[in-house]
């Protein structure tokens, strides 16, 4: 049985934390359970969080162990090292596979039949190996893939624009880390191609403005953990804006990352696509056309991955 009004993170580090706040915020749940390794933190978090409450939504909010979040309609999982000043998150991968191996068949020994959201990195390998782990049907297991990415280069329009970054439409795609992408021949702002906006805008060097957005999307992780060791409230409003998605049974496209099928010649990978998600997690990916250029980009992201995949025992 689900409960439609619980949800369950696991870890509870800058990233977990963040993201239950932002979820006691939401008003989507009226219980939410804390996992860590470190019960002390959960609990800490827990109650600290739960003093919120009063001003926001009143929900019941403790720490506890996975039999707790067995019938939760999503579990979060932002479990695992972080990336260090200088590491990228393909770093990471060994030290949180191992940590998932501790993880994810407890989630399954539980009984859960929710949907599982992926947030730690590497995001596109753990949720490859989450969705191997868990027993859970392809389409309940996403990643957060490039959402945060995406909200940023939308942020960063707007800002270059001087409009609400809400009417960009612009994706990042292709893996969550150094090989993404951005799709810039099917960006717009509300219906109107990106570079006609641009030159609304007085901006005409196209190149030079689209390489030096998308390149500061891409660091913008590394710029961030320089300046202040970790980032979390931007990923914390995309755990949001994606359990908003999946309670509300949305059909909201967002770039999560999920298990390919043969969609733009890709199969056997997670890697993020703009893709319909609702309810049921995944419901389908969405053809956006892609140049030329765009696709094989596509493709050399997710040769990226596979080549580090290839490396790990799932
Ligand atoms: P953190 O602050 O070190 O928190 C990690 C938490 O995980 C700690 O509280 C640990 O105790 C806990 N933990 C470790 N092992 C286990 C275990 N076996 N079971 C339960 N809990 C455990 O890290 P932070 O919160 O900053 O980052 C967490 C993860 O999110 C990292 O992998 C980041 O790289 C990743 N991020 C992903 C983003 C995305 O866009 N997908 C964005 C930011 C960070």
């Amino acid at each position: 049985m689900v409960n439609d009004r619980k949800v369950a993170i696991v870890g509870c580090g800058f990233v977990g934390s963040s993201s239950a706040f932002a979820l006691m915020q939401s008003g989507l749940f009226s219980e939410m359970v804390l996992i860590d390794v470190d019960r002390d933190r959960a609990e800490g978090e827990a109650l600290d969080i739960s003093h919120g409450t009063p001003f926001g939504n009143p929900m019941k909010i403790y720490a506890g162990d996975y039999e707790d979040a067995a019938d939760a309609a999503i579990i979060v999982v932002t479990a695992g090292a972080a990336q260090k000043p200088g590491e990228t998150r393909l770093d990471l991968v060994n030290k949180n596979v191992s940590i998932f191996k501790s993880i994810i068949p407890r989630i399954r020994e539980a009984g859960f039949e929710g949907i599982l959201l992926i947030v730690s990195n590497p995001v596109d390998v753990l949720t490859y190996a989450a969705m191997k782990m868990s027993g859970l049907p392809q389409s309940h297991v996403l990643g957060s893939g490039t959402v945060l990415d995406s909200a940023r280069l939308k942020e960063a329009l707007g800002a270059h624009l001087d409009v609400d970054p809400r009417n960009v439409h612009a994706y990042i795609i292709g893996e969550h880390g150094d090989s993404e992408l951005a799709v810039w021949s099917s960006a717009n702002v509300s219906g109107v191609p990106l570079s006609d906006f641009c030159e609304m805008r007085g901006h005409y060097d196209h190149l030079a403005s689209e390489k030096k957005i998308a390149d500061d999307v891409k660091n913008a992780a590394y710029n961030i953990i320089s300046k202040k060791h970790a980032t979390y409230y931007g990923i914390a409003m995309s755990v949001r804006r994606l359990c908003t998605a999946i309670m509300r049974d949305e059909k909201h496209i967002l770039p999560v990352s999920s298990l390919m099928v043969g969609e733009y010649g890709l199969d056997d990978i997670c890697i993020s696509m703009p893709t319909i998600v609702g309810r049921n997690g995944v419901e389908c990916r969405v053809p956006v056309s892609l140049s030329n250029e765009e696709y094989a980009e596509l493709h050399r992201s997710a040769d990226a991955l596979k080549d580090v995949m290839s490396n790990v025992d799932f």
